[in-house]
C-alpha cells in the first residue's frame, strides 16, 4: 500500500508492530505517507484538512503499537476491566492531548515547520467531538485519562452521537442551537469495526417454555432489532506506553433499505427502516419535553449498554469464560442513572441466555456494578413510565419486577411491619404515575454507590437516599472528583506548567500532590513577578481569541472574571448579573464614582439546554446587559460583560488559564460537587463561592484567606425554607438590591420593554427557588472583598500560588485511587 518506508518500519504480520522512528525525519516520513497514501494528495495540493487528517493519522501511527500490545497484555493477564459505562464523554481536541501523551509535542512542531505547514491552522481545524453536556461528561473523560495513565484496565463504552451538543449562536440576544455535524470532514481518531457490530432488540413480548430439562424458562422476542457498531478511540495514557480504548456505539438498519419499494420509487418509504434504527445515535440526549423524545432517550441508553455487555461477555472475555467467575473480571460502574437498565439486561442474559437460576444470576450482578450519582435535585433523578418501558423493553421491566419484589422482602425481614418505608423504597413508584426509579435500582444493584464530593456524598446518605443508608450504610462511600492535570494545566496551560517544572521538577505531572513543594514559593517576590507574566501571557492569548473567534476585546488591564458552567437556575448566573447590574447601576445612578469600579471583564460561557425556558431567558438577559453596559460612556470601559458563544472544551482551555476570579456561586445543597472549581485552582484563579459541593474541600485544602467564601450553609438554607422564604422581602429591604431589580424591570436593557425581562423577574421576585435574592447581599460583601485583595497584586499572587499548590488533591489520578481503593478493589470480586 505505501512506499518503502513502510518495509523499513514495521515487521509485518509475524513480529510485532513497531512505531515509525521517533525523529524529526521519521515523522516527516510519516506524515507525507499519510498524506500521500492515506489522504491521496501531495503536499502542494493540500487543503488544512489534508493536512490535520495526515498528522492525526501520524499520531495515531506512533500509539498504534502500544495499543496493541496494551490489548494484548491485558487479555493475556487476564486482568478486572473497569467497564465504565456513560451516556456522555465529552473528550474535547484529541490531537494536542495524544501529541502530549506520545511525547510528540516539539518533534511534530519541528516536522510541520520543515514542511512549511502552519501547525497553529492544523490544530485549529479539529473539530471536538462535543459528546457530552457538561460537568458530567467531561469527568468521564478526565476518569479515561487517568486510567490510562495509571496503567488501569479500562473499556470506556458510550455513544457515537452522530450531532453531539449543538452548536450555539445567539441572534438579538437569543440562543439559538444548531446541530453539531462534528463527524463533517470526517474524524480520523476513530476506528470503525463493523465487523464487531452486535444485535440490539426492542419491544416484541415475553414467553414461557420449558426447557430441555422440563425446567421453565423465560424468552424475549422483540419485535425490531438495531446493528450496534463499535467505533473505537484511542485513550493514550501519559508517556507510559499504555493506550486503553474508548468503544462508542452507533445504531444502524439491519436492512439498509428494502430494494423492492425502492425499486416501486417510494424512496422515504424505503428508508423508513435505517432512518428510524439511526435515529438511535443520531443526536446527544434529544429534547425530552415530547413523548417521542423520552422513548427515543430510553432507546439510546438500553441501545448502548446493551452493546456494551454483549461486547464485553461475547467479545472481550475468552470463549469458554465461565460466567460464574465474571465479577472477577468486570466491575461496570453507572455514570449517573442512564446506563441503569444496564443491571436487567445483565439479569436477563444470565438467566434468559446463559441459563443460570436466578438467585445465582442477582448474586453475580450485585457484584458487577456500582453506581455514582451526579445530582442532588430531585427531578434529575430519572424515573421511566411502566408503560414506556414496558412497551420497549417487556422482559426488562418483568426482571425489575421480581428484583423489587425480593428486595422488599429484604426490607420486610430488617424492619418489620413497617409499610410506610417499604412504599418509600419501592423500585416501583406508584405516584404520580407507575413508573421506574432508576436510582433505587442501581442503589440495590450496586456493590457500592457513591457521590462525587464529601458534601454531596454525606446529603446522598440523609436526604436523597436515606432508607438505603439505613440498610446498607456500607454501600456508600464518597468519591470526590478530580479533573486530569495533563490535559487542564500541562497542555492547557504551557507556560504555568514550564513554570512549576522549572521549579520542582516535572513529577506533578503524574502525582499532581507534588505541587506542595510550590508552597514556599508563594514567599519569593521573584517567583510572584513570573507567575503573574504568566497570567498576564494566557490573558493576552485569550484576547487573541476572542478577538477572532467573537470579534470582541478583552481588556488586558481588567480582573477577569469568570462563569462558565451550563446555564442552570441552581447555579446562579442571575445573582452574578444582579452584581454586574448592581456596579452599574450605582454609577448610573451616582453613588458610586465611577473612579471607584474595579476595571473588571465578567466573561460569561453558558449553553441552556434547548428545552429549558428559563435559562434561555436568562442567557437574553446576560446578552441585553452586555449590550448596554460594554456601550454606555457612563462606566467609562471599567465594566465589560463578555459572552463568548458556544462555550466548550476548546474555549475552556483558553479561558480558565487566563482567569483571575473563579464565580462557583451556586445554592449551598444544590450543587453535587463542580470540577471547573478545581480547573481554575488549580490554574491559579482565587474562587468566589458558596458552601457547596467540591468548594468545601477547596476551603478546605487552600484557606480561608485566600478564598471569598460567602452565602448559607446547606443546614441555612434548609431552616429558611422551613420558616418559608419570601423573596420580595428582600427586594423590600436591601435598597441596593431594590434599585437594581427596578433598573432590569424598567426596560433600561431592552429598549424601553420591561416585558422582555419580566420571565425572570416574576421568577425571582415571586419563587427564587435558588435563593439569589437572599444571596445577593453577602455576595456583594464578598466581591468588595475581592477588590480589596486584587488592589494588592502581591498579596493576590501570593494568593494565587497557595491555591496551586495546595489543590494536587483534585487530581482525577486521585480520585481514580480512591475508585480502586474503596469501590473497585479485587477483593470486593
Ligand atoms: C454534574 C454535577 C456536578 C458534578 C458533575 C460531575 O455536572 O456538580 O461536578 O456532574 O460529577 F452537577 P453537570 O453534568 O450537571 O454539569
Amino acid at each position: 500500500r505505501r512506499g518503502p518506508s513502510f518495509e523499513a518500519t514495521h515487521e509485518l504480520a509475524t513480529g510485532p508492530v513497531a512505531s515509525p522512528p521517533a525523529t524529526v525525519d521519521g515523522f516527516v516520513r510519516e506524515f507525507l505517507d499519510q498524506l500521500n497514501f492515506g489522504q491521496g494528495v501531495k503536499l502542494s495540493q493540500s487543503t488544512i484538512n489534508d493536512q490535520y487528517m495526515a498528522l492525526a493519522r501520524t499520531v495515531r501511527s506512533y500509539l498504534m503499537a502500544s495499543w496493541l500490545e496494551t490489548g494484548h497484555r491485558r487479555r493475556k493477564e487476564e486482568t478486572k476491566v473497569v467497564g465504565y459505562l456513560s451516556a456522555e464523554y465529552l473528550l474535547g481536541r484529541q490531537l494536542g492531548n495524544n501529541l502530549l501523551a506520545s511525547d510528540l509535542q516539539d518533534i511534530a512542531d519541528q516536522a510541520m515547520e520543515r514542511c512549511g505547514i502552519d501547525m497553529a491552522a492544523v490544530r485549529g481545524q479539529e473539530v471536538e467531538p462535543g459528546l457530552g453536556n457538561g460537568g458530567l461528561g467531561r469527568l468521564a473523560a478526565c476518569f479515561v485519562d487517568s486510567l490510562a495513565t495509571m496503567d488501569v484496565a479500562c473499556i470506556g463504552y458510550g455513544i457515537r452521537y452522530e450531532y453531539g451538543i449543538f452548536r450555539q449562536t445567539f441572534v438579538d440576544h437569543r440562543q439559538v442551537e444548531e446541530p453539531d455535524s462534528w463527524l463533517r470532514l470526517g474524524s480520523p481518531w476513530e476506528f470503525p469495526h463493523p465487523e464487531r457490530a452486535v444485535q440490539v432488540g426492542f419491544a416484541g413480548h415475553t414467553e414461557t417454555y420449558a426447557d430441555e430439562q422440563g425446567r421453565e424458562r423465560t424468552r424475549w422476542a422483540p419485535a425490531w432489532q438495531v446493528r450496534g457498531v463499535p467505533y473505537h478511540y484511542m485513550v493514550p495514557g501519559f508517556r507510559n506506553g499504555v493506550v486503553n480504548t474508548l468503544r462508542l456505539w452507533s445504531a444502524e438498519a439491519n436492512q439498509a433499505f428494502d430494494l423492492q419499494t425502492f425499486n416501486r420509487g417510494d424512496y422515504a418509504q424505503a428508508s423508513r427502516a435505517e432512518i428510524f434504527a439511526e435515529n438511535i445515535s443520531k443526536v446527544l440526549y434529544p429534547d425530552d419535553s415530547t413523548p417521542q423524545g423520552k422513548e427515543l432517550r430510553l432507546q439510546q441508553q438500553y441501545f448502548f449498554v446493551a452493546c456494551s455487555l454483549r461486547d464485553f461477555i461475547e467479545n472481550t472475555l475468552p470463549r469458554d469464560f465461565d460466567l460464574h467467575r465474571l465479577p472477577e473480571r468486570i466491575i461496570f460502574q453507572l455514570n449517573d442513572t442512564h446506563p441503569v437498565i444496564a443491571v436487567p439486561e445483565l439479569m436477563r442474559i444470565l438467566v434468559d441466555e446463559k441459563g443460570f437460576d436466578w438467585d445465582e444470576a442477582w448474586g453475580i450482578t450485585r457484584r458487577c456494578f456500582a453506581y455514582t450519582c451526579h445530582t442532588l435535585l430531585p427531578e434529575a433523578l430519572e424515573v421511566w413510565p411502566v408503560e414506556l418501558l414496558g412497551r420497549l423493553l417487556p422482559r426488562h421491566l418483568e426482571i425489575i419486577y421480581r428484583i423489587n419484589e425480593e428486595f422488599l422482602l429484604e426490607v420486610r425481614e430488617a424492619f418489620p411491619g413497617d409499610e410506610g418505608r417499604i412504599r418509600r423504597m419501592s423500585i416501583i413508584a406508584e405516584q404520580p404515575q407507575r413508573a421506574v426509579r432508576m436510582a433505587y435500582l442501581a442503589t440495590v444493584a450496586g456493590a457500592k454507590v457513591n457521590g462525587v464530593a464529601e458534601l454531596h456524598s454525606q446529603l446522598l446518605r440523609d436526604d436523597v437516599l436515606p432508607d438505603f443508608n439505613a440498610m446498607w450504610p456500607d454501600k456508600f462511600t464518597n468519591v470526590t472528583n478530580g479533573i486530569t492535570p495533563r490535559r487542564f494545566l500541562r497542555l492547557a496551560n504551557r507556560k504555568l506548567s514550564s513554570l512549576i517544572t522549572d521549579t520542582i521538577g516535572d513529577g506533578w505531572v503524574t502525582d499532581l500532590d507534588r505541587l506542595r513543594e510550590l508552597e514556599p514559593y508563594a514567599n519569593d517576590p521573584e517567583f510572584r513577578r513570573r507567575f503573574r507574566e504568566v497570567k498576564a501571557a494566557n490573558k493576552a492569548r485569550l484576547g487573541d481569541l476572542l478577538q477572532v473567534r467573537d470579534g470582541v476585546e478583552l481588556r488586558q488591564d481588567h480582573l477577569l472574571d469568570v462563569m462558565v458552567k451550563r446555564l442552570h437556575e441552581y447555579k446562579r448566573q442571575t445573582l452574578k448579573l444582579l452584581h454586574v447590574v448592581s456596579v452599574y447601576e450605582g454609577v448610573l445612578s451616582g453613588r458610586t464614582p465611577v473612579e471607584q469600579v474595579t476595571p473588571r471583564t465578567v466573561l460569561f460561557g453558558a449553553k441552556a439546554a434547548p428545552g429549558y425556558h428559563m435559562a434561555k431567558e436568562i442567557i437574553y438577559l446576560i446578552n441585553a446587559v452586555a449590550a448596554k453596559v460594554n456601550t454606555d460612556p457612563v462606566m467609562d470601559g471599567r465594566l465589560q460583560v463578555l459572552f463568548p458563544a458556544n462555550y466548550n472544551v476548546t474555549l475552556a482551555e483558553k479561558v480558565i488559564p487566563a482567569a483571575d476570579l473563579s464565580e462557583q456561586i451556586s445554592l449551598a445543597g444544590k450543587e453535587a460537587s463542580g470540577t471547573g472549581n478545581m480547573k481554575f485552582a488549580l490554574n491559579g484563579a482565587l474562587t468566589i463561592g458558596t458552601l457547596d459541593g467540591a468548594n468545601v474541600e477547596i476551603l478546605d485544602l487552600v484557606g480561608e484567606d485566600h478564598f471569598f467564601l460567602f452565602g448559607m450553609t446547606e443546614p441555612e438554607v434548609e431552616q429558611l425554607l422551613q420558616r418559608g422564604y419570601v423573596p420580595s422581602a428582600y427586594y423590600d429591604q436591601d435598597p441596593v438590591l431594590k434599585a437594581t431589580i427596578d433598573l432590569i424591570g424598567s426596560g433600561h436593557f431592552t429598549g424601553g420593554d420591561p416585558g422582555a425581562v419580566s420571565a425572570v423577574l416574576d421568577n425571582l421576585l415571586n419563587h427564587d427557588p435558588f435563593m439569589a435574592l437572599a444571596g445577593f447581599h453577602a455576595y456583594l460583601g464578598a466581591q468588595d472583598r475581592v477588590e480589596r485583595a486584587y488592589a494588592d497584586p502581591e498579596g493576590w499572587s501570593r494568593s494565587t500560588i497557595l491555591n496551586v499548590a495546595r489543590c494536587g488533591f483534585f487530581s482525577s489520578d486521585r480520585s481514580m485511587r480512591d475508585y480502586l481503593d474503596r469501590i473497585w478493589a479485587p477483593g470486593q470480586a
